[in-house]
């Protein structure tokens, strides 16, 4: 693995998304990696829980890879949406818990991340949005889904129509996070103190728990699809290009409508 540490400590399968010099964006790759581990978690006894954080003291993840994206066509974009669902869905469906200790920006793919997790533990200098539109396109993990559902449907369109950027203590008050804690490793202790705890329970009572929550939620929703398709339709726009443009470029963009 490049980009993706993981350790077993205690009951918990850490992973640590380790790409500090692009904010731990989401490549293809880190995915592709994220996938992986979560198959290894999920089928290892001795494990309780997972917790995914992010390296460093300033990011968890800063969302998907905008270079990346850059120069991808509508349809290509839509399938690697697709793609990124069905990760985050795996996630959510995980029969353990996963607890996202969030330090630092959750921002884009990085929110969405966190969003499919259980749990959210997050550091008081975290930061959280969906700024997708300043680049010309929608949210595309499944944040278009979960957003509504953890703060509600007016919260979460300001969020994602306004791009702005909250900090913990609004997200904890909105519930778009568990608790607020002042580090990395209060919160990290406090996901393994939860683990601890979970772990002391019957297994199947945690795992039914886990699916009768999430059967409320069902993914057979259009939703999910059609946050895809737009994504697709966003990424073929001129604004997208000059939205991702203007993010290498270091400048506001300029967008027309096409
Ligand atoms: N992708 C790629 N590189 C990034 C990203 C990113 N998301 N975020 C930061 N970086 C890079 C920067 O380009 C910079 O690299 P370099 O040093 O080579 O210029 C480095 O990380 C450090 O970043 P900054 O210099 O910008 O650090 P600042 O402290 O000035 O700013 C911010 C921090 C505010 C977090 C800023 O970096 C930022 O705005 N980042 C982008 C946030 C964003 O827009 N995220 C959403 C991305 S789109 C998305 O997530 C869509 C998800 C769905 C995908 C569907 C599949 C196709």
């Amino acid at each position: 693995m490049n980009f993706i540490k993981t350790e077993i400590q205690g009951l918990a399968f850490v992973i640590q998304i380790s790409r500090p010099d692009a904010l731990n964006a989401l490549n293809q790759d880190v995915m592709g990696e994220l996938r992986q581990c979560l198959q290894e978690a999920c089928q290892k006894a001795e494990v309780a829980g997972i917790i995914i954080t992010g390296e460093g003291e300033k990011a968890f993840v800063a969302g998907a890879d905008i270079k990346e994206l850059a120069v991808l066509s509508g349809s290509e974009a839509k399938k690697l949406a697709q793609k990124g669902q069905d990760l985050f869905k795996s996630l959510e469906t995980c029969t353990k818990p996963v607890i996202a200790v969030v330090n630092g920006f959750a921002l884009g793919g990085g929110c969405e991340l966190a969003m499919a997790c259980h749990i959210r533990i997050a550091t008081e200098n975290s930061k959280f949005g969906q700024p997708e539109v300043n680049l010309g396109i929608i949210p595309g993990y499944g944040g278009t889904q979960r957003l509504p559902q953890l703060v509600g449907r007016a919260k979460a369109l300001e969020l994602i129509l306004t791009a702005d950027l909250i900090p913990a203590s609004e997200a904890l008050k909105i519930g778009l996070v568990n608790h607020v804690v002042p580090t990395k490793q209060e919160a990290l202790d406090m996901a393994h103190g939860m683990l601890k705890k979970i772990a002391s329970k019957g297994p199947v009572a945690i795992a039914k728990s886990i699916e009768a929550v999430n059967a409320g939620y069902g993914f057979e929703a259009k939703g999910y699809e059609s946050e895809a398709s737009n994504f697709g339709i966003c990424a073929d726009t001129n604004d997208f290009k000059e939205g991702t443009k203007a993010f290498v470029e270091k400048r506001p963009a300029k967008f027309s409508g096409k």
